[in-house]
Formats: C-alpha cells, structure tokens, sequence
C-alpha cells in the first residue's frame, strides 16, 4: 500500500447551519466557525468537512446548490471563507467542502436555461424524455417520495431527479456537462481547499432507456436505488472525475457510496482507487427499515458487532474506509447504537472508543464528543428536513397512527443530527443570541462543551484523550495501519472487543455493552493500560497505576459500559 498524507488523520464535520451563529440570526455561519478552530485543533482534528455552504434556497438544506462559486449569504462571504482557509492552514488543518454533483438546484442559472429551452444546449444538462401515454418515463420513486419525474409545464416532457423535484439530475453523459464540473472542482482545489467529501456520487450513471423496475410499495412505484444498483458503468465518469480533478492537487476525496456493485470497493478506494476513502454505512443499514422508518429494526448488539468485523475483515486488502457513528442524515449514534442503560456518558465514551479506534480514517460529527443525543419532538411541525416530512406520511399511508408516525421520525429523523450544537447552559445552547432556526435540544443544559471543560472525566476530555492517544507518536503507526482482529466475540456476551496489531505491537480495545459485569480471560498478557472511561474495577490480578507495566495481569473485568484500551504483548 502507497502511503498518503490523510492515513493517520482525524476528521471532523460541521453542519454550518448548526454550529455557531455570529450575528443573531439564528444561522450558523463561516465567522462562527472560524472562531471556534482552536476548539477543534485542541480536540486533534486534522481535517474539516463543510457540509454545504454554497448559494442555494435551502430546500434540502444547502445539497440544492444554485451557484458552484458563490457561497450562501446566510453563510458569510467569499473572504470570510478564504479566512477560514487560511486561518486553518495556520493551524495545520485542513479544509474539505461537500461536492454535490449528481444534481444542483432548480434555481441553478443552468436549469433556468434549459427550463426555456428543453432542446437547447442546457436541455442537455439534465434528463428531460418524453412522458409514455401520458405517465411519468418510468416508475421509479425519489429518494425523497414521489415519482422521480417532474412534468415541465406546457410541454409533454418531464425532468429527471432522484431527490426532490427542486435538485434536477445533471446528466453526466454530456461531456460538456463534465468539463463545467471539473473546471468548477479545480477551481476550489486551486483556492487551497484540501478536498471533498462527494455526495450521493454513485447516483450519477443511469439506465438511458429507463425501464419499469417491479412495484415496491403500495404507490406502485420501485425505489430509485434499485437502477442504480443495475447499471454499469459509473466507473468511467468517476474515473475520469479522479484524472482531470482530485489526482492532480493530491487532495484528498472521501465518497458517500451506497449501493456500490460488489467486487468493486478495489475500484473505489484502492491505491489508484477513484477516491481517497468512502464512508462505511454497513452498521447504519442495520436499522433501516424495508419500506421507510417506521419499519426500521432496532439495532441488534450481535449483529451490529459482527458486521463492524466484517466490514472491516473486506477492506483491509483494499484500501481505507472512514468511520462513523452519525453524520448529518443519520441521528445521534448514542440513542442508536446503546442499549438504554448506556446511553450516559460512559456509554458515549465507550462507543467513540470503539469507532475511533477501529482501521479507517475517524470521522467525528459535531456534537458527538460531547455525546450529544436524538432531540424531543413533540409534533411533526417542528421538524424542518423534507426526508422526515416524507417517512411521516409514508407511515401514515401505512396505517400508522399520528403517535407511531412521530415515534418513528423522533428516532430517525435527519434532524436529530441537525439541532444546534450545545455550547454552553445558556439560552439557547449560547448556539445563537436569536431565534434558532432549528429547536435547540432540551437536554442542553446537561450536555453542552462549557460544562464539558471544565470537568476532566467530561465526554470531551475523553475524547481528547482518545484522539491523541490514536496520534501520539508511540501508537500512531498501529492505529493508522495496525491489522483488525475481532475478539471475544462470543454469543453469551455483550462485549465488542478487537485488536490492532503490527509486528511490534498489539493493543486490545474491550468494551462491554452488556448490563452486567463481565470477565474477560486475556489471551496475551497485558503490557500496560492506555485508556479507559471508568477508574473502578479495572484489573482482577493487578490494579496499579495505568503507567506502571502489568505483566503478571491475565485477567480483565469490565463493568458495564466500561471500556479499556490495553497494550498487549504481542
Ligand atoms: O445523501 C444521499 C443519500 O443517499 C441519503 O438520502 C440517504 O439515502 C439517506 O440519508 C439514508 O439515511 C446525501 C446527503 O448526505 C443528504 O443530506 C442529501 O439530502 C442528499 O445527498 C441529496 O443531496
Ligand atoms: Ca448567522
């Protein structure tokens, strides 16, 4: 494996509209997080990733982007970004923005062009067909409901989009199309930014002859998902993206790829792969439900653990994946992956743990290191994001009551991930001095960073522990490209456990997600504890202090919750 300069780094994202408002109007914005760099250099992130700040009406929040050059007015300038790109490059951070490109807004000058001229040169732009007696092209069903095709007004044509009707498709088949968007990715990468986190990449090939796939739900439509997966070719368009962009600034590409074709993960994040890494959603899917939210399984602790392993057993001949808990389209990974009893701050130390410490490059959302959780939501008004609006009335076609429909979104609505972030026990989190444009969570007045601080068994300080210890200089080179080893994985406990191992070394990350206590024979005997989120019971034969080395220590016992990370021999 060729190194690259991102293997042993840490990243971050920040939903901009949830950050930290500088002016009152309840928005995030670039000054916000520009005054919060020390904050984040303190908790060892190397990487930024902006979700998306460019001019867009906000209909999917900020993925209907209406200008590639400009940023959003609610946002700030373009100087204030040019700031916060130097500004971080004095801290030695680097800056990742979100690249939309399998669609823009229905705002976007190109749009409007070819909105007046479906024949003309931008009509080429997208996917406009002709409607078959009267319907729709075919019958696929948006990622966001409805049918994928939009009817253009006094015409018999209709428009292609695969999320809502106000984020059209861009046809990825005209060159012409292609080189606007490579001319558009050079542009940033010249400005000094260090990449792009690329969203729903793996949407941009279709089946030109857009056939009729089998009904999936009762409004006889077949989710769009299910072209994608029967398509070949998108190789080639990503490929091509990787030579005349990414590869020529080295920067570094980190894909949202669901519905990927098997046997191609080489293809994607391999040494000369399209992209740097990809998210892996593999634990998320678990707890997706067939038809929408309201058939969403729980998360299974056993399940959960062995595709984590999984997962990380297929990539390890490949490349790298990033790793998650949440993002901004996913809720809070403490109210959906612990069990009740966890989700405290031993449990959220425990799960970063876990996720922090796996092969990969760690993705921390904002608020997840202080172990933010899903919100309240008392109505489905106070919900903002067009998905949730969409599973709400899908589980009330369904048969829902008004009850198990609000249920259902309270614990998958993207929203969770997009309640302000909790600064401090002030009005509003101290997030903004106005009106929030999303409800703060209730729970901000236990869980904020101002708090966190000044606490040293805080969830932050925690994961600043962790963080640097994934970096320090003794340890850097097996958590970055240590091999992953399951362990202890046995059906009559709750303990989630693996090692990372290289010649030199063999550190065993243990946790016990169970209620009760465990005790854990260890195979290799313990060298010297690194880290652990409880100061109690620790060590059956041995419990001196985490500095000293243990090498009479054979056993170890976990309560509930706790987690130890161990250096082993190896
Ligand atoms: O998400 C793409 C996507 O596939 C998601 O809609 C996904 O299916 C869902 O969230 C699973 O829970 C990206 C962005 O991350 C999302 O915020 C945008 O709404 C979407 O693209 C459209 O740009
Ligand atoms: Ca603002």
């Amino acid at each position: 494996m060729i190194k690259k300069w991102w293997h042993d780094k840490i990243a971050y994202q920040i939903y901009p509209k949830s950050f930290l408002d500088s002016n009152g109007d309840g928005i995030g914005d670039l000054a916000g997080i520009i005054s919060r760099l020390d904050y984040l250099k303190a908790l060892g992130i190397d990487i930024i990733w902006l979700s998306p700040i460019y001019k867009s009406p906000f209909v999917d929040q900020g993925y209907d982007i209406s200008d590639y050059y400009a940023i959003a007015e609610e946002f700030g300038t373009m100087e204030e970004f040019d700031l916060l790109l130097s500004e971080a490059k004095k801290r030695d951070m680097h800056i990742i923005m979100d690249l939309v490109i399998n669609h823009c807004s229905s705002q976007h000058e190109w749009f409007q062009q070819a909105l007046k001229n479906p024949y003309g040169e931008y009509g080429d732009y997208f996917y406009f067909r002709k409607g078959v007696n009267g319907h729709e092209p075919n019958n696929l069903r948006s990622y966001f409901g409805g049918s994928c095709w939009e009817p253009v007004p006094d015409t018999d044509l209709y428009y292609l989009h695969m999320f809502a009707r106000e984020q059209p498709d861009l046809n990825w088949e005209n060159p012409k199309l292609r080189e606007e968007l490579y001319k558009m990715v050079n542009w940033w990468l010249e400005k000094g930014l260090a990449g792009f986190r690329i969203d729903a990449i793996i949407n941009i090939k279709k089946d030109l002859s857009f056939p009729d796939f089998p009904a999936d739900g009762p409004d006889g439509l077949a989710a769009c998902w299910k072209m994608v997966e029967s398509v070949d070719g998108v190789g080639d368009f990503l490929d091509e993206l990787k030579e005349r962009t990414f590869k020529c600034h080295d920067a570094f590409t980190v894909a949202e790829v669901f519905n990927m074709q098997e046997g191609e993960l080489g293809n994607f994040i391999g040494d000369d792969g399209y992209f740097s890494t990809m998210f892996d959603f593999s634990a998320h899917c678990l707890s997706f439900g067939e038809h929408g939210w309201y058939d969403a399984p729980p998360i299974d602790f056993r399940q959960w653990r062995q595709t984590i392993a999984e997962s990380q057993a297929s990539v390890a001949q490949c490349g790298f994946e990033a790793n998650i808990i949440e993002n901004h389209d996913e809720p809070r990974g403490v109210s959906r992956f612990l069990p009740d009893y966890a989700q405290t701050p031993a449990g959220a130390k425990m799960l970063g743990t876990v996720s922090l410490l796996l092969r990969g490059i760690p993705f921390i959302y904002q608020g997840q290191e202080i172990g933010m959780q899903n919100s309240v939501w008392n109505s489905i008004d106070e919900f903002n994001d067009i998905n949730t609006i969409d599973q709400y009335n899908i589980a009330l076609q369904a048969g829902m009551s008004d009850a198990q429909a609000l249920a259902a979104c309270s614990l998958h609505s993207r929203d969770n991930a997009r309640t302000p972030m909790q600064w401090s026990s002030e009005e509003n989190a101290g997030f903004t001095t106005g009106q929030p444009w999303l409800k703060v969570n209730p729970n901000y007045t236990e869980i904020n960073v101002a708090d966190q601080e000044s606490d040293v068994d805080s969830v932050l300080n925690y994961y600043r522990r962790l963080t640097s210890l994934r970096k320090s200089a003794d340890y850097k080179e097996v958590f970055t490209y240590g091999d992953f080893e399951p362990a202890f994985a046995d059906d009559d406990n709750m303990v989630m456990a693996y090692y990372r191992t290289n010649k030199e070394k063999r550190i065993l990350i243990a946790a016990n997600f169970g209620s009760e206590p465990v005790e854990l024979v260890l195979e290799y005997p313990a060298k010297r504890v690194l880290l652990r989120n409880m100061h109690s019971g620790l060590l059956l034969s041995d419990s001196r202090d985490s500095t000293e080395s243990m090498d009479s220590t054979s056993g170890l016992k976990l309560d509930s919750c706790e987690v130890c990370v161990m250096e082993c021999q190896i």
